[in-house]
């Protein structure tokens, strides 16, 4: 008998699923519904959907219930064997919130097999759209939200994080003072990723302790709802929000809808979902110091496994709970596969090309250096876009391609450096982390070896990899992180990308120009200029 897992990630621009098999050690199914092409009516770029400006950018919840639907309908007629599956979990892009009216509930406990599930949950929406982690409209609302916390410092002792634009608390603010009937009208406001396991579960699903810490409105001490943070966001939002749950609860068994109209078996076991960072955090094996992750997906993040919380008091990074029961910290770049795609696509290349001409220019670029915000940035805040090229202009493909990466890399060392501790070896995961030529870069700007695996689809994997924990321990079979994490990724066959020691010196000098350009444009610190031919003439 196969013990199967299922582990589902609906991220910003596609759903995936990762069916593992446990006794084998091996992912033996694998099917991913792209927003855009999949489900081309609701007419998404990437996922998302931008209203009015660059800074309000939502998606659309039943987008993600129609994919979730499509996905299963494909599983069946490929027949596989779902009703062997012994438990599922999942992960969701973190931060975005989903608002339903009186009727979610009542309507996901009377599901109807012959309809599908988009049309049924339609009129359980108290907002049709869903402001997402690329949302930075709320400025407002975190200084406002700040201050009636006393400020920044207290902000982050007691959430983990400064107020962020993008995070649920804020969020909910603007609705609630922009659109007060509708807010009123909301019964219960969800993340992406506990309202895609409500869907499964056939009732209110919880938020777990990873994905909970996204919305400055966790303690993250207590790891309980903070009643200082709820008051300062909005009237009455206790009553309108899911209880919070350790990321390895059993939440129940899969609704009936599921076990009639697709076959799956009626005790198939749901655990709790979670936010994609701490998914990925697990689905790389990152269970202990000294390592850390860089996802290159539609975000870039740079994320470690923390045994104690430790806050970054400058307020660009964030603690959210680990699915070990822990800590982990995080930095975000929303330039990241977007802004290199921008790149690509003006000079009409692909990422062959992309790399061709990544290695025909010399580390340190010759001197020429980005500041690359394409969108509005998170680290460190940009909330108007623009991008800044010293020593070249926008039609050098030469510079430009190599720019953006050493921008985005120098950038990531740069403001990671609250961590604390130097990574002797990083893991690389997300799409754009199996082109070699970018990781080698990032191995060199950071003077670590880089871990390449052969899947990148880390947060469903991590999504499958909690829900084999949970569904063994809850048997009496209590099985290991280690003993799970070994047991499916071969470390021995992944590559090792190792920096070129020749390049130490160069990006050490580079990341103290990248600096100082940071401070000249944001903090209208000295022109570095200078220093920048200072570099040209020490090194090319
Ligand atoms: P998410 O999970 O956030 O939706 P993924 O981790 O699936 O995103 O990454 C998708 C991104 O990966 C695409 O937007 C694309 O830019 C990038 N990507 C895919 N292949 C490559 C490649 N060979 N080189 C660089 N980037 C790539
Ligand atoms: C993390 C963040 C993004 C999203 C989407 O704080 O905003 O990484 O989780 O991937």
């Amino acid at each position: 008998m196969r013990d199967l897992f299922l582990g589902l990630d609906c991220s910003t621009q596609s759903l995936t699923a990762l069916l593992v098999d446990y006794n084998s050690g091996k992912v033996i199914y694998r099917y991913s519904i792209n927003f855009d092409k999949d489900l081309p009516h609701y007419k998404t770029q990437n996922g998302v959907i931008i209203l009015g400006d660059s800074q309000v950018i939502h998606s659309y919840p039943l987008m993600w219930v129609e994919a979730l639907e499509l996905l299963i309908k494909r599983m069946k007629n490929e027949k596989i064997p779902i009703n062997k599956i012994k438990a599922i979990s999942g992960s969701g892009q973190q931060h975005g919130t989903v608002y339903l009216n009186s009727k979610f509930e009542r309507t996901l406990k009377e599901l109807d097999v012959k309809k599908s599930l988009a049309s049924q949950l339609e009129p359980t929406l108290s907002r049709h759209t869903s402001p997402i982690w690329m949302d930075s409209s709320t400025t407002k609302q975190c200084e406002e939200i700040r201050k009636n916390l006393g400020g920044l410092i207290s902000t982050i002792e007691l959430l983990g994080s400064n107020t962020i634009e993008r995070f649920s608390g804020p969020q909910i603010r603007k609705f609630f003072q922009e659109k007060i009937n509708d807010y009123n009208n909301t019964s219960i406001i969800h993340l992406v990723s506990s309202f895609m396991a409500s869907i499964l579960l056939g009732k209110n699903a919880p938020i777990d302790h990873g994905d909970g810490a996204g919305m400055n409105l966790m303690n993250i001490r207590t790891k309980l709802w903070d009643d200082r943070a709820l008051e300062a966001t909005a009237p009455n939002l206790k009553e309108k929000l899911p209880s919070l749950a350790h990321p390895f609860t059993i939440i129940g068994k899969l609704s009936p809808f599921f076990v009639d109209k697709f076959g799956f078996n009626p005790d198939t076991n749901l655990i709790v979902w979670s936010g994609d960072n701490p998914n990925s955090l697990i689905g790389v094996g990152l269970i202990e110091r000294g390592k850390v992750a860089v996802s290159l997906g539609t975000s870039d993040t740079y994320f470690g496994y923390l045994h104690d919380l430790y806050l970054d008091f400058q307020g660009e990074g964030h603690v959210f709970g680990a699915p070990t029961g822990d800590y982990m910290s995080l930095i975000c770049y929303k330039n990241g596969s977007l802004a290199r795609e921008r790149i690509k696509e003006r000079f009409n290349i692909n990422w062959e090309q992309f790399s061709e001409i990544l290695n025909k220019s010399p580390p340190g670029n010759n001197g020429k250096l980005m500041l690359p915000y394409f969108f509005p940035e998170i680290v460190p805040q940009v909330l108007k876009p623009q991008v800044y090229r010293f020593g070249f202009d926008e039609n050098d493909i030469e510079g430009n391609v190599r720019g953006i990466i050493e921008a985005q890399f120098l950038s990531m060392k740069l403001h990671s450096q609250w961590i604390g501790e130097k990574p002797k070896e990083i893991y690389a995961t997300g799409g754009a982390s199996t082109n070699k030529d970018i990781i080698q870069v990032l191995a060199n700007v950071f003077n670590a070896r880089v871990r390449i695996f052969d899947f990148t689809d880390s947060a469903a994997l991590g999504a499958a990899f909690r829900a084999v924990k949970s569904f063994y321990d809850s048997e009496k079979k209590i099985k290991s992180w280690h003993e799970i994490i070994y047991n499916f990724i071969d470390f021995e066959k992944s590559i090792m990308v190792k920096p070129d020691k020749k390049y130490i010196e160069l990006y050490r000098d580079m990341l103290d120009l990248y600096k100082k350009y940071e401070e000249y444009i944001l903090k209208s610190g000295k022109n570095p200029d200078l220093s920048r031919l200072g570099f040209i003439k020490k090194y090319f």
